[in-house]
């Protein structure tokens, strides 16, 4: 038995197998959002995860400090319940991680919702995918391991920032795999910081999969092939759209910033426009797949908006966070003052 007690959202619900007692999932029109929770089981952890949450909440409140909840990576859905296949949405969660160093840098508290295994805030630096973590090391004279003198200098100004987040208790880690466990964290996680109204942020970085299959039609098992005839026919539903919920009725006072991801660069601004008077939240962030690190459109309102890196800060390695992250702070600022005089 481990003693490890933390919540790992990778390893599969196997007791929730295929259940033919679920009513199955009404078909082929658009899915009312609150049948989705009604006609799903929530993940056994979920209570555990209320409690850090309410806890880190109230501790945060006390001291007056804003929070925000940053969502990050990508959602799975998982063809089987002893899950081997699933599908995937693209996001490495660089973009969440970075921007929770920049709210923390901001003086905010971070409730970080991110796919379990994907990038998080500070270990980012030396994450496998940019290198391996025994580049950095090197053996001393006296045959000890010690950071490489290259190194040192970068390495020590992230140590401390993240000693300092930890030993404030600035930041709270909480994990999620498939879309289905995404979908109750963030309700949960949302009626919890409600609670604080407009000191509430939400910062919806993740790419949260638009399909999903209903747990009344996930196998048990690992599908076979001969069992039907060597095809994979998946009927997938749409995901309801809880984003009108969050505005609506679980968080309705807090600001909510929105990521919207597109690879056609002539549909981007609409697409994100239409997410705007969709769902009638405050800032929608357009970013195309190919150029996601270096600009971002800002779609509010009343107007659009780019914020580009110039090539002197691309080649310096500047985060765009860096630029994204203290204009969201400004407009969460107006947010607050606006709805502090209309008396919320
Ligand atoms: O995690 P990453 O840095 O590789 O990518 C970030 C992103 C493109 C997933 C994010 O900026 C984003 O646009 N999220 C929303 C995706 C969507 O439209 O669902």
């Amino acid at each position: 038995m481990s003693g490890d007690k933390r919540v790992h959202t990778s390893v599969p619900d196997t007791e929730t197998a295929i259940d033919r007692n679920l009513p199955e999932f009404p078909a082929a029109k658009p899915i009312d959002e609150d049948n989705y929770f009604r006609l799903h089981k929530p993940p056994p952890y979920l209570s555990q995860i209320s409690r850090d949450v309410a806890e880190f909440i109230n501790y945060h409140h006390l001291q007056k400090r804003k929070i925000v909840l940053v969502t990050s990576g990508g959602t799975t859905v998982p063809l089987e319940n002893n899950t081997v296949r699933f599908i995937d949405n693209f996001s490495a969660g660089t973009r969440g991680a970075t921007s929770a160093e920049y709210f923390l840098e901001n003086g905010y508290a971070v409730v970080f919702l991110h796919r379990e295994f994907s990038l998080l805030p500070y270990s980012r630096h030396y994450s496998h995918t940019t290198n391996c973590f025994l580049d950095y090391m090197t053996e001393s004279k006296d045959g000890k391991v010690e950071v490489n003198a290259e190194f040192q200098k970068e390495m020590i100004v992230v140590l401390r920032k993240y000693r300092y987040a930890q030993s404030n208790n600035l930041l709270l880690l909480v994990p999620f795999t498939t879309v289905h466990q995404y979908l109750f964290t963030l309700k949960l996680i949302a009626q919890e910081l409600s609670v604080i109204g407009s000191d509430a942020l939400f910062y919806l970085a993740a790419a949260v999969s638009d399909f999903f299959l209903p747990s009344s039609r996930v196998p048990e098992h690992k599908i076979q092939s001969q069992e039907s005839g060597g095809k994979l026919v998946v009927d997938l539903e749409p995901v309801p759209k809880f984003l009108s919920r969050l505005v609506d009725s679980w968080a309705p006072i807090s600001m909510i910033v929105s990521f919207k991801l597109e690879t056609d660069s002539s549909i981007l601004i609409k697409k994100a426009r239409g997410a705007l008077e969709r769902y009638n939240h405050q800032l929608v962030i357009g970013n195309l797949l190919q150029s996601r690190k270096y600009e971002v459109v800002f779609v509010t309102q009343e107007s659009e908006r780019w914020v580009r890196l110039s090539q002197e800060q691309v080649d310096a390695g500047i985060d765009i966070e860096s630029l994204i992250i203290p204009e969201v702070i400004k407009l969460h600022q107006s947010s607050i003052e606006e709805k502090k005089k209309m008396g919320l």
